[in-house]
Parts: structure tokens; C-alpha cells; sequence
């Protein structure tokens, strides 16, 4: 594995990895809509691309052995909006990584593919789609075309649900939900180095004390979480209960499962 390309990387998951990319060890080139806030650092390959621009793609996925691919709206928005840049995009982007040979892709999809499931419910890699948003909606498209690429052209992708990546919880359901950057990094080496990788599902969580996703199915990876949200529950010992009736705690999604639909 030599050349890699992360697109979105300007994005909120991007710029929490690049400091800790190097320690892959591979050529990353990066690739957003627009400069990083702050400006690239001095020794990092930046390519400007937009996702929906199949010329823009072709030319950033040139010479990679794998992606990373973290681009696209990353919240609920406009239905158009998402459908140009997480549907049109995502086909853009595997469809050039499969003209230019491209082997692995890492999608990044979301735990709102599955937000309309209760959180009493312990999913796995097999569990029904249950999308909580047009968002959710956009990224089980993301999800199905990973499957198909695979099935007809044999390009392995680790189809990964991502809970909450972020430096820490935000809130309480984020306890549940929340990924370290440094999990994150160790399951991105499993997919770029396994010997065998597939098409699989994995859940992007910490190893976290509550937990609705179980990565059993997956165990043939090797990637185990190494951090827990156990070192930040002081900061929500004090909070007021929560109703447990509201539809925010009822269901895995949160409040993007509470929140009306977006109308354009
Ligand atoms: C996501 O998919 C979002 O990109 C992120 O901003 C968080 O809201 C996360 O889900 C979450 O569910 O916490």
C-alpha cells in the first residue's frame, strides 16, 4: 500500500486524523472542496477536487492504491443538495477508483443508516436499515453501492458506520456513541493492511461502557477498540434526567430520529 487519498479531509473527522495520518505510513494525498482551515501544513499533498466533477475525481484518484472517502454533506440538509453531493459524488468517486484500478475504499457512512432503531436494540453488521434522514437515506445509497462494487468488480470496502467522532461526547447519547481519533486511525490501518478484507460492516465506536452495536460479525478484522467514554462521564454526572418517552432518547439517531423533515 503506497499512495492513499482521503477526500473530505478539510472536514470535521479530516482535520481531527490529519495530525496523526503520518503514522500510517503511507503517501496520503489529500483532498477537499477547499483549502483546510489554518492552510495545509507545509508537508502535506493537497488536491482540490469537488466530488460531483467526475474530471476533478478521476484526476485526485490517479496513482491510489486506496480511499478514504470522508467526503459529502455530513448532517441533514437540502434533499438536493444531498443527493448531488452523497449520491452523485459517491458514484463519481467509485466510479473512478474502479477506471483507475483502485482496490480499497473505506466509506464513510453513519450510524443514522440505523437511527430509527431503539436503543434497546443491539444491532449488528446484518440488522435492518432504519434511516433516521434524508442524510441516513443518502448514505444506505452509499452503503448499497460499496456492496455492489464489490459483488461485480471484487473492490473491497469497509462499509463503516461511524457513531461520533470527535476529541470527546458532547452530550449524553454521545457516551454511548462517541469514537476516539486514535480507534479510528487503528481500524483505517486494519483496512488499508489486512490481508483479506471484503465488504464488511463495521460499527465506528469506542469501546464505551453503553453500547448498541456489536462488531462480532466482523471479528475476522482484527480491530479492536482501545478507548472508552468511561473517562468523561463526570462531565454529565450533574445533568437533569432525561424523559425517557422523548424520541431524541428513544432512538438510536438521536436528534436527527426527533427532528422534522426537512423540507426544501
Ligand atoms: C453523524 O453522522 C454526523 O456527521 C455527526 O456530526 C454526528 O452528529 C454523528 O453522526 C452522531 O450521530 O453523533
Amino acid at each position: 500500500m503506497q499512495q492513499v487519498l482521503m477526500t473530505g479531509a478539510a472536514g470535521g473527522i479530516g482535520t481531527l486524523l490529519r495530525p496523526i495520518l503520518p503514522k500510517l505510513g503511507v503517501k496520503m494525498r489529500l483532498s477537499d472542496m477547499a483549502d483546510p482551515d489554518g492552510g495545509p501544513a507545509p508537508d502535506e499533498d493537497w488536491a482540490m477536487a469537488d466530488l460531483t466533477d467526475a474530471a476533478d475525481v478521476a484526476r485526485v484518484v490517479e496513482g491510489c492504491d486506496a480511499i478514504l472517502h470522508f467526503g459529502g454533506i455530513s448532517t441533514e440538509n437540502r434533499a438536493d443538495l444531498i443527493h448531488e453531493v452523497n449520491v452523485k459524488g459517491t458514484y463519481t468517486l467509485y466510479e473512478a477508483a474502479r477506471k483507475a484500478g483502485v482496490r480499497r475504499i473505506l466509506f464513510a457512512s453513519t450510524n443514522h443508516v440505523i437511527g430509527f432503531h431503539r436503543r434497546e436494540t443491539l444491532l449488528d453488521a446484518d440488522s435492518e436499515v432504519r434511516p433516521d434522514s434524508i442524510y441516513g437515506v443518502s448514505k444506505a445509497y452509499g452503503e448499497a453501492l460499496a456492496t455492489y462494487y464489490w459483488h461485480k468488480f471484487e473492490i473491497e470496502s469497509l462499509i463503516l458506520r461511524i457513531g461520533s467522532c470527535f476529541p470527546e461526547p458532547k452530550d449524553r447519547r454521545m457516551m454511548a456513541t462517541w469514537m476516539s481519533r486514535e480507534d479510528m486511525l487503528r481500524l483505517i490501518e486494519t483496512m488499508l493492511f489486512a490481508p483479506r478484507l471484503g465488504c464488511p460492516v463495521v460499527y465506528g465506536v469506542s469501546d464505551n461502557p453503553e453500547c448498541w452495536w456489536d462488531n462480532s460479525k466482523t471479528a475476522y478484522l482484527g480491530w479492536r477498540p482501545r478507548d472508552s467514554s468511561a473517562q468523561f462521564a463526570a462531565k454529565f454526572a450533574d445533568f437533569e434526567p432525561e424523559d425517557p418517552n422523548d424520541p431524541a432518547v428513544v432512538y438510536q439517531g438521536g436528534g436527527f430520529a426527533k427532528a422534522g423533515h426537512y423540507e426544501d
